[in-house]
């Protein structure tokens, strides 16, 4: 199998005992969010930031990119032990255990479709500090929690200009990895695997939307979809397709796994939408993780996620209850 490099790449200079000593570090820090979380009450508002977001990882120098949301962080151990990511489990806390010995290094991406530099490259490839930048997004799950993720990533675009998609490319399809040895989840059907989600081409060139490669400062966990997941952040959670393997340009628009699981439940744009609901509940509201208190109400779900400003004009003319 040939690995191609796109032509300005440099190599990693990532060592594994750099990134042990890292993982050490980080959880020293893990410990540290988790006493700001409980402590919080009695800190003010900007004490709490600096705590909470204080980077130590091998990431901890990316600077931070535009649309940052100054709302306060969801606490790492909530983002990395809730989780959806079915491959490893239906259960929200499974996928800590079930992919902590999930194998990442090296990871390879098969580029094909509608583009002239198709074939396979290296993740490693892509991952240029200069083109790496922190983007503070919303994750909003269809089953109506949320939270506030200090994401590492690069745009999309800048990986996808370098695969050069020609004119037919209208459509963009990503794979999850297949490999139910690795993703025990695959054993059964719950879903039609490997995972697929697909973004149209405008939508995935928007400068909001980024492929994560960690949070935090730190390398993705294995639960959040390392080494590199989607991240479209006025979409519903379930867009945000994890571990990505493929790249595949169309001119056809893609079917996603959950519209061949339940099509009249989930469609191809899932941009998260309060005024329209799901078949079987609302989706005016949701509950921050971490916020669980006795006491606190339930959020307004916002149009797009919050984002409107930055991708409504993307679906101008569209109707938006059938282009659900
Ligand atoms: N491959 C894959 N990607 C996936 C999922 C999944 O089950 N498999 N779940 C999706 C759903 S429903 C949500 S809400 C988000 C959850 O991301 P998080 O675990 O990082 O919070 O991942 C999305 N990406
Ligand atoms: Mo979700």
């Amino acid at each position: 199998m040939l690995i191609k490099k796109p032509d300005d790449i440099v190599p990693s200079e990532i060592t594994d005992k750099k990134t042990y000593l890292n993982r050490r570090q980080f959880l020293q820090e893990a410990g540290l969010y988790a006493a700001a979380g409980a402590g919080s009450l009695l800190l003010p508002v900007s004490a709490q930031a600096a705590v909470t977001h204080n980077k130590n990882g091998l990431y901890k120098d990316i600077a931070t990119g535009p649309y940052a949301t100054n709302e306060k962080l969801t606490s790492y151990k909530d983002i990395t032990s809730y989780n959806n990511f079915y491959e490893f489990g239906t259960q929200k806390q499974a996928p800590k255990f079930m992919a902590e010995k999930f194998v990442t290094k090296p990871w390879s991406i098969t580029v094909e479709g509608e583009c002239d530099k198709s074939g396979v490259y290296n993740l490693e490839d892509f991952l240029k500090p200069a083109d790496l930048e922190e983007r503070i997004y919303r994750l909003r799950c269809v089953e109506a929690w949320s939270m506030v993720i200090p994401w590492i990533g690069f745009p999309l675009h800048t990986m996808l200009k370098k695969f050069q998609p020609n004119s037919k490319a209208k459509y963009v399809l990503f794979e999850t990895l297949h490999d139910p040895k690795q993703m025990p989840g695959q054993k059964r059907a719950v879903l039609d695997w490997p995972y697929v989600e697909g973004l149209r081409i405008d939508e995935a060139m928007h400068p909001l939307t980024i492929m994560a490669v960690g949070l935090y400062g730190e390398q993705l966990p294995n639960q959040n979809g390392a080494p590199l997941r989607l991240m479209a952040p006025w979409k519903y959670g379930f867009k945000n397709i994890k571990s990505i393997v493929k790249i595949h340009f169309t001119e056809k628009m893609p079917v996603s796994s959950w519209m061949k699981s339940a099509s009249s439940e989930y469609g191809f744009y899932a941009n998260v939408n309060p005024n329209v609901d799901h078949p079987r509940w609302s989706q005016a509201r949701e509950r921050r993780i971490g916020e669980d208190g006795f006491f606190s109400k339930k959020r307004k779900t916002l149009m797009f996620n919050g984002y409107g400003e930055q991708v409504a004009s993307l679906y101008n003319g569209m109707d938006l209850s059938k282009n659900f």
